[in-house]
């Protein structure tokens, strides 16, 4: 019985000790994080990922997949085929991409890396959640009841007029998927 009773104790001295380093970490990220919502070549498994979550920029952590609740134009243009999603709320498509809270350090990089306000300029969005993966809230962040967050995304007002005419999509690949203009690197990137 006294064995029993040892088990125990080291099991929830377990238990609590697992979730004091949870809450610990919580604590440390909270209040410094923002949602982002990306759209083009951060997602996964596309050419600028890396900077999201790989820590060499600032912290970044993955939160799920989602899709815009407005729908936007979402254009391929430049020498560079670059995404574009136009800030033109009401045409298009709504857009597919991620989730991410960032830390102050991640979001000054992607300003910095977007050349935002110059080319794109970071606005708040209403993002329909479609996954999430913290279901345990130890983000501290969720999205509301009907499945809504608001986050940043990076959208452009100060396109050229003519791409408005070009191929709008709901879902950015770089590599060609559905006939899409392959992503031209730059070598500064
Ligand atoms: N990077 C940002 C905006 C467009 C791009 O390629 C993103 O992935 O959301």
């Amino acid at each position: 019985m006294s064995a029993l009773r040892s088990a125990l104790a080291i099991v929830i001295r377990t238990q609590n000790y697992s979730w004091q380093k949870k809450i610990d970490s919580t604590l440390k990220t909270l209040g410094k994080m923002t949602n982002v919502f990306v759209y083009g070549t951060l997602k996964q498994g596309q050419p600028n990922h890396r900077y999201m979550t790989d820590g060499s920029k600032g912290k970044g952590k993955y939160c799920g997949k989602g899709c815009t609740d407005e729908k936007f134009p979402l254009v391929i243009a430049s020498e560079h085929n670059i995404p574009f999603l136009l800030n033109v709320p009401g045409s298009g498509h709504k857009i597919a991409g991620e989730i991410y809270l960032v830390d102050d350090q991640l979001l000054q990089f992607l300003d910095e890396f977007e050349s935002c306000p110059k080319i794109y300029q970071r606005s708040p969005a209403r993002i329909r959640v479609v996954e999430w993966e913290d279901k345990d809230n130890t983000l501290g962040v969720k999205p509301s009841g009907d499945g809504m967050l608001t986050c940043f995304l990076y959208s452009t007002t100060t396109y050229e007029r003519e791409w408005l005419k070009l191929p709008y999509y709901n879902n950015y690949d770089a590599f060609g998927v559905q006939g899409q203009p392959k992503y031209i690197p730059r070598e500064s990137r």
